[in-house]
């Protein structure tokens, strides 16, 4: 539950504090970053993730962005939080997606 104090939060307001989460892991056995209670109209049979959650991927970190309502309204997509040290090809909206990693529904 690393994302549960971003829930009470205003998903939409913009202004509102970037986590930065220092000791994420990836992997099977790793951490969950749970959204699914920041998105509005997701289906998991129907609708892509990906219209909903980016990964910007850096040098030596990995920004999480949600637009709360996926490619309803057009892309809005916000920072959520930072993950340090989580980096490289392998960090992918699915791939975190099949790892039980992010968490969208
Ligand atoms: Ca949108
Ligand atoms: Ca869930």
């Amino acid at each position: 539950m690393l994302a549960s104090n971003c829930d009470a939060e205003s998903p939409t307001n913009s202004s509102v504090g970037v986590d930065a989460i220092t000791d994420f892991k990836t992997g099977s056995l790793g951490d969950v970053l749970d959204v699914s209670d920041l998105l509005v109209g997701f289906n998991p049979d129907t609708s892509n993730a990906s219209d909903f959650v980016r990964f910007l991927v850096g040098a030596t970190n990995t920004t999480v962005q949600v637009d709360v309502n996926g490619a309803a309204g057009g892309s809005d997509f916000v920072n959520l939080a930072t993950l340090a040290g989580v980096t490289g090809p392998a960090v992918t909206v699915d791939n975190f997606i099949a790892s039980g990693n992010l968490d969208v529904s």
